[in-house]
């Protein structure tokens, strides 16, 4: 290198490196006097915090308890208002109940007088004469209700009450045997069978010599009507049936036309007089079958069905075999009937 090329560099360096010195200095004095801006706006800040009035400071402190406390009212008011909610539902609750009672009473009122209506009805259709079987009430007043009705069978100067099915295969029957929970006695004596036992509304038998009367004048049609295990339900229809007075035992002399959703097992007591405890008049000739197997019946030598003995739904042990209420081809003698109706109605 030249002399004069190295001086030129020379001071070129010795340029350069007093620039960047200058530089330096000018920056570290910008950050002092920023640091000491910052440090006289914190002593601003203090002084002003310093210098809130003392007035001022209760109010801050008032506010702050009555927040506390507004919100411990809250809190208390959230508890009343969940349990008035909780009171409220419960009035609700009550007030369905309440509604359906009323409901119920409505209905209860509407059936009353619509039986009233049905009664008054059925006076005027009969003039203050009595009808002679349900059909008859059915036929003039079809609204007619199931009930108990007084009766005066044809050729009969007696007024007899009855229960009239109104409601199944178009009503018009009369209940001549209903059984459904034991509470009558059945194991009864001839005089019982004849005249009739119970309680008409309820269980009971309708009497032999009733059933005699209803029947001897036109032939009329039997409804067997039964309920067995778990409500099942069967039914024996016989379009032709008629019983014989009491000089003829009362006995089954017309039972015919069978249809029904189970076997027919009370074709085998056609033909058969009525027997009861004391008055045998079966088949059997070393015994008494009304004492062998409980209450009054047409017995043979004795039964394929019964429904006047002993009640007792349900299974049986071997010894209460035939003993209880059932019918063979619905369970069988070993099964006790939970309920059944007998039921007649004029054939038409
Ligand atoms: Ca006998």
């Amino acid at each position: 290198m030249e002399p004069l090329t190295f001086l030129l560099v020379f001071f070129e360096c010795i340029l350069l490196s007093t620039v960047r010195a200058n530089n330096q200095t000018e920056l570290v004095g910008q950050v002092k006097q920023l640091d000491e801006k910052i440090d006289a706006l914190r002593r601003e800040v203090w002084s002003s915090t310093r210098n809130v009035p003392q007035h001022m400071r209760r109010d801050i402190e008032d506010l702050k308890k009555r927040s506390e406390t507004s919100e411990n009212t809250l809190d208390s008011l959230d508890r009343k208002l969940q349990l008035v909610i909780t009171s409220l539902n419960l009035v609700i609750y009550d007030l369905s109940i309440i509604k359906q009672n009323v409901t119920d009473i409505s209905l209860t009122i509407n059936t009353f007088n619509e039986r009233s209506i049905v009664k008054d009805a059925i006076q005027q259709v009969f003039q203050n004469q009595y009808p002679s079987n349900c059909l008859e009430i059915k036929q003039k007043t079809p609204k007619a209700p199931s009930a108990v009705y007084s009766l005066q069978f044809k050729n009969s100067s007696n007024v007899v009450l009855a229960f009239c099915e109104m409601e199944y295969d178009n009503g018009g029957w009369t209940v001549f045997h209903n059984r459904y929970d034991g509470q009558q006695d059945f194991d009864l004596d001839w005089n019982n069978y004849r005249n009739g036992f119970g309680n008409i509304a309820g269980e009971h038998w309708l009497g032999l010599e009733k059933i005699y009367q209803m029947t001897k004048g036109e032939i009329h049609e039997l409804l067997v009507d039964m309920m067995g295990e778990n409500d099942a339900r069967a039914v024996a229809h016989y379009k032709q049936f008629a019983i014989g007075g009491e000089e003829e035992g009362y006995a089954l002399k017309l039972l015919a036309d069978w249809s029904g959703n189970t076997g027919d097992s009370f074709d085998y007591h056609a033909g058969s007089k009525f027997s009861t405890k004391d008055r045998d008049q079966d088949n059997w000739a070393e015994g008494n079958c009304a004492q062998s197997h409980g209450g009054g019946w047409w017995y043979k030598s004795c039964d394929r069905c019964n429904f006047n003995n002993r009640y007792s739904p349900g299974s049986q042990s071997n010894h209460l075999q035939y003993q209880i209420m059932y019918w063979d081809s619905f369970g069988g003698p070993l099964k006790g009937l939970k309920a059944a109706r007998m039921l007649v109605r004029p054939r038409q």
